[in-house]
């Protein structure tokens, strides 16, 4: 029996990388699916290897168990990952801000941090750019600004994905694929066009795949999507994972307060001050579908 990571999972096959870098196609022991054990990457599981890994393949073998996920991300599913980093372009297709909430809300709730990155820095003017700082004054993650046609943040990029390991997500055409490609040319992932058309990405990256970086970290490229449902969430649980609200907490009048309409509001006493306005509203807009969908 051997200890190891999957790396990919495509139609109830997993690549299943050993601690020593070897790779192995597995199936599932049938009492794993059985059980109903999903398995998705980044899991880590115990394998019975049935043949080693030669020059000209990989190895194979039979995922018998699963262990204890640290944490579970749903959307992508990628689980034991260290951080989430929402990928999102400034333009082509449009930064979508209140996605970017969405997502953070999402790693919240599995208490991972947060990196955001907005991409094609390039396609946008200075005052474009000097906008959206100013948009983001304040804001309650780190924020780094990348092009991953001229490389401009994409060192910093790297240093931030370095000895961990972090999922990247976001819509169709972002850039995710390109920004690996640009920090670690080796890579060569997959990359498409945004349609003319329809301003969006053509779906290019199909499965999630754990990636190494020369820097000891693990990349999780990811396929881009279009909507993001809140499951499993519940309308007195959505401030805690605003943590720019949660920090305020303590401060409003009622123990509950659920920083609406109430009276001696800690959130709508600090809407323009220390409260971005654009967070806020996401928050109430959730709220909203949160408590319409129950
Ligand atoms: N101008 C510009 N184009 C970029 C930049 N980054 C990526 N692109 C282009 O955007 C398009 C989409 O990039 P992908 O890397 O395939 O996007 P993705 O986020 O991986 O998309 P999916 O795999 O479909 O989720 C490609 O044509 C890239 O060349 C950038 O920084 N600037
Ligand atoms: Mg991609
Ligand atoms: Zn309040």
């Amino acid at each position: 029996m051997q200890q190891g990571k999957v790396i990919k999972a495509v139609g109830g096959f997993f690549t299943v990388r050993d601690q020593k870098g070897s790779e192995y196609l597995c199936r599932a022991r049938g009492s794993l699916k059985k059980g109903k054990q999903t398995l998705i990457v980044g899991d880590e599981v115990i394998f019975n290897p049935h043949q080693e890994p030669s020059e000209e393949s990989s190895g194979e073998g039979v995922i018998e168990k699963v262990l204890p996920r640290a944490n579970y991300f749903p959307r992508p599913p990628v689980a034991n990952v260290d951080q989430i980093v929402v990928v999102m372009s400034l333009k082509n297709p449009g930064c979508d801000w209140q996605m970017i909430s969405r997502m953070a809300v999402m790693a919240e709730k599995e208490n991972l941090p947060v990196l955001v990155c907005l991409n094609k820095t390039d396609l946008i003017s200075r005052e474009k750019l000097d906008q959206v700082y100013k948009d983001i004054e304040p804001y309650p993650y780190p924020v780094i600004f990348t092009s991953a046609l001229s490389g401009d943040g994409t060192v910093n990029l790297k240093e931030r994905l370095a000895g961990c390991c972090s999922a990247l997500g976001g819509p169709s055409g972002v850039g995710k694929s390109t920004l690996l490609n640009c920090i670690q040319p080796g890579l060569s992932l997959q990359t498409a066009e945004v349609s003319e058309k329809i301003g969006r990405g053509k779906h290019t990256t199909r499965q999630a795949a754990l990636l190494p970086l020369n820097n000891g970290g693990t990349v999780v490229d990811t396929p881009g999507f279009t909507r993001l449902d809140f499951k499993n969430l519940k309308p007195g649980q959505l401030a805690g994972c605003f943590p720019e609200l949660e920090e305020l907490r303590g401060r409003c009048g009622f123990r509950d307060c659920m920083h609406l309409n109430e009276p001696n509001c800690a959130v709508t006493e600090e809407l323009n001050k220390t409260l971005n306005p654009m967070r806020y509203e996401h928050y109430k807009f959730f709220m909203k579908e949160l408590s319409q969908r129950r």
